[in-house]
């Protein structure tokens, strides 16, 4: 009869949790003269904890060159993605990456091949080329589904997020904070749509 009654008590404490997705957070990012921040990586860490299973975001997991630029600048992936390469220039790269979480080298590939790299280590990646030096690129590898990147007016959204306290924290690569990572705590509603402002200051 205890055991019942444990389980029973434990279930309804795990039920209201598990079934608690609130509504949007949508985040604008401005620096301190209240112009939109664009390309900066929004993440939240619910802290109930991050639902179980494979992330996967809807843009891919692609980092194009094409007209001598990464495209897109700033990619947003899970831990233990692999990240294809692709050359649509006509001249040849050679990627690299000196950043803690993975250091690698891709060397020179020529038009229309292709590369890849497995990123292990969650943190900022910072891309560059050995023969463009003006070629720059990012990387941002996330533990958490709720990752997004602000748009031209800094603004983002993040759905489906577990209701409760969360941890929100903004990377930007010119931010001026350690690591270039700002951190907040965000308290998401049960239900409803919440909006938050945050204000950083650039490099
Ligand atoms: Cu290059």
């Amino acid at each position: 009869m205890v055991r019942i009654a444990s389980l029973t008590a434990l279930a309804a404490l795990i039920a209201p949790l598990s079934l608690a997705h609130a509504g949007p957070v949508g985040v604008r990012v401005v620096d301190l003269a209240g112009r939109p921040v664009p390309d900066a990586v929004v993440t939240l860490h619910p802290a109930s904890g991050v639902p179980a299973g494979p992330i996967r975001f809807p843009w891919g997991t692609t980092m194009t060159q094409k007209d001598i630029t990464f495209r897109p600048g700033t990619l947003i992936v899970p831990v233990g993605a692999s990240v294809a390469f692709p050359n649509h220039d006509k001249v040849r790269h050679h990627v690299y990456s000196f950043s803690k979480p993975a250091r690698f080298e891709l060397k020179l590939y020529g038009r229309d091949q292709t590369r890849s790299y497995t990123f292990r280590t969650a943190g900022a990646v910072a891309l560059g080329c050995n023969i463009h030096d003006r070629m720059q690129g990012f990387i941002k590898v996330v533990d958490t589904p709720f990752a997004a990147l602000t748009n031209a007016a800094g603004q983002t959204r993040v759905d489906g997020v577990t209701a409760g306290n969360a941890r929100l924290t903004v990377w930007h690569p010119r931010l001026k904070a350690k690591h270039n990572e700002a951190t907040f705590v965000l308290d998401v509603p049960a239900a409803g749509a919440v909006a938050k402002q945050i204000q950083i200051g650039l490099r």
